[in-house]
């Protein structure tokens, strides 16, 4: 070949490929995913290739990869293997993920950027050679349930046999799908490798980068383990998704999607949005009820209604505090033989595994994400090292769950009863509370919420943060659109979901909590009854609140316990203080830092302003759920 000629797409492929592998690409008879992969191939260099179709032993081969490269370790049981992510590599580098914006476009201040070209360039110039010495596995997905509107086709490249198995466990298998297509445009891309190795961590995480390019429909990431960062399907499409949804209509969520038993045989579905580490993968598996999904959901409308779907068909859930009691669906799956990959906890010599707040002390000794391990270990920086890193994770496939309801493939999605927002709040909304409609549950719920931030992603925790829809770290759209696109959603529907906000993290003045985390279970149960109007409740300045006696009985009834009205009073106290100042926050924002923020904003939030200050001259600061 002549210098400077650029070789096509074909000649690479079968210099790079074996004939088994080429064969197995050519299958699929889609020219600009075969150009995609050649790019890609050229430029990063890998050692050798392998496309993975839906077959079992080409899944069995990723399996044994992520263990013949050391990325993972068998466990004792039978299909355990944990994963280690460097020290400097636990979560979200929020910092270094952006946007490639093109020129002229315009998305606010709070998502994160870099023009276009430059950041193409950039990434392109880390990716020369960076799969040198590595194997790259060529990768088949969908989101959404096969065969579905919404269903979208996926290519995944990493050089990283953790993603590739992580992603099989995570996602449905598109390779047969890719097949029926033939020749199609418009899947999404995604090229990820972990960069140089260092005891089967990425070394240069300095040179860690994630690139959305929303023109390409194409993510790029480099020099990074950690699924936040690598998962290309998780959070990283969550951008495109959320570009397309936007063109189309239609909506992609930070949600759970979960199917909530009413009496008699009634199933209710809700979906649920919660920052990261608040408590909504534990939601969607609470005892009694059924899990469609816990991270991602694309709702779209038909026959008047909402419709929703799991994007995924797996879990990548927080690890930290499950324990037998509080979480008994997972801990089952946590301690049965099966396919699980576990991430930055302790094992030891005998290959069992321990994690912050699990049932049983610590043993003395083991090896975590900081290496050998030993009680009141030190880091360099002398900070204290955990038996596991807070943002420590399992991924398991739903199919190892006894409560995974049967519509969870359904291709129709499920009807949505009830959407939830909540988020990690110590002092201002009540434990549960219904939205007076749809605009106003989408304006003073999901576009006002507040989250003190957590370990899941790099920097300071516990800071108050505004997050509309919990989304906000995955918006590819600026904030004003994205709030407007849901307005918008919910405005021609016969039947609209109702809209609820709840609050697991009340702390009273002592910092202790004023909710049990059992106490969720009441929470659902009661938006299930109002979503058909079976009970009566309360009206005050910012929604809907239960009423004690229809609490006291759920209580007995799901929990088997007694709620005292000193507990009511305690939890439905209405804050008008906390309330008023939470609305001047939020309008604040709306008016000055959000772009192109619909008028209807302002106008609900003024009224509900006009509301609280009413009910705090008449009544004070703090205010008894019986006297309202
Ligand atoms: C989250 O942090 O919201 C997660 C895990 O679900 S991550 O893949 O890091 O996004
Ligand atoms: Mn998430």
């Amino acid at each position: 070949m002549e210098k400077g000629a650029e070789k096509s797409t074909v000649v690479i492929l079968k210099e790079r490929l074996d004939e088994k592998q080429y064969n197995k690409l050519y299958a699929l008879k889609n020219p600009a995913m075969h150009d995609f992969i050649a790019r890609y191939v050229d430029l990063c260099n890998p050692d050798s290739i392998f496309v993975c179709t839906d077959q079992k032993e080409d899944l069995e081969y990723i399996r044994s990869a992520s263990v013949r490269n050391t990325e993972e370790i068998k466990l004792r049981l039978a299909g355990h293997t944990i994963h280690y992510d460097g020290y400097f590599d636990q979560a979200r580098d929020k910092i270094n993920t952006k946007i490639l914006l093109p020129e002229g476009v315009k998305i606010g201040k709070s998502i994160n950027t870099v023009d276009r070209k430059e950041g193409w360039e950039e990434v392109h110039s880390i990716f020369r050679d960076l799969m040198k010495g590595h194997e790259l596995y060529v990768r088949f997905f969908c989101l959404g349930p096969l065969n579905s509107e919404f269903s979208i086709p996926c290519v995944q490249l990493t050089d990283s046999a953790y993603v590739a198995h992580s992603e099989d466990l995570l996602y449905r298998q598109g390779y047969e799908q890719f097949k029926r297509f033939g020749d199609f445009p418009g899947f999404f891309k995604f090229v990820h490798s972990a960069g140089e190795l260092t005891n089967s961590v990425s070394k240069n995480t300095g040179k860690r980068r994630v690139y959305i390019d929303i023109k390409e429909n194409t993510v790029y990431s480099t020099n990074t383990q950690y699924g936040g960062n690598t998962i290309g399907l998780k959070k990283l499409a969550m951008r495109l998704a959320i570009q397309r949804a936007s063109r189309e209509g239609w909506l992609t969520e930070h949600m759970f999607v979960m199917g909530v038993n009413g009496p008699g045989s009634r199933v209710s579905y809700f979906s649920g949005a919660f920052p990261s580490m608040c408590g909504k993968t534990s939601t969607s598996m609470v005892e009694g009820e059924k899990i469609i999904g816990d991270d991602i959901a694309y709702l779209r409308k038909k026959k008047g209604a909402v419709y929703g779907v799991n994007v995924e068909k797996g879990i990548f859930g927080i690890i930290q505090g499950v324990n037998a009691k509080d979480d008994k669906l997972i801990w089952e799956a946590l301690h049965s033989e099966g396919e699980i990959i576990f991430s930055n906890i302790l094992r030891t010599e005998k290959g069992d595994v321990y994690w912050i707040d699990k049932d049983s002390n610590p043993p003395e000794k083991g090896i975590n994400h900081s290496g050998e391990w030993y009680p009141g270990k030190k880091d360099k920086e002398g900070k204290e090292v955990d038996v596991s890193h807070k943002n420590a994770r399992f991924t398991l496939s739903m199919t190892l769950l006894k409560n995974r309801d049967p519509e969870m493939e359904n291709p129709e999605g499920v009807k949505i009863g009830g959407i939830i927002y909540g988020g990690r709040d110590s002092d201002t909304w009540v434990p549960v509370e219904e939205s007076f409609d749809w605009q106003h549950g989408i304006i003073t719920k999901g576009a006002s919420l507040e989250s003190e931030t957590t370990a899941a992603t790099l920097g300071q925790e516990g800071v108050r943060k505004f997050n509309p829809m919990s989304n906000l770290d995955f918006l590819s759209i600026t904030i004003g659109r994205y709030i407007r696109d849901n307005l918008e959603f919910g405005k021609d529907l016969s039947s609209p979901p109702k809209i609820f906000s709840v609050n697991y993290f009340l702390k009273d003045e002592e910092g202790g909590w004023f909710n049990e985390r059992e106490d969720k279970r009441v929470w659902l149960k009661w938006m299930e009854l109002r979503v058909h109007n079976d009970v009566e409740a309360i009206k005050t300045p910012t929604g809907y609140i239960p009423e004690y006696e229809d609490l006291s009985k759920l209580f007995q009834d799901v929990l088997n316990k007694e709620y005292t009205e000193d507990s009511y009073v305690k939890q439905f106290t209405m804050r008008v203080r906390e309330n008023i100042n939470k609305t001047d926050r939020i309008l604040d924002i709306y008016k000055n830092d959000v772009l192109d923020s619909p008028g209807e904003m302002t106008e609900v939030l003024n009224l509900q302003k006009e509301r609280l200050l009413k009910v705090q001259k008449r009544l004070g600061d703090y205010v008894s759920p019986f006297d309202l």
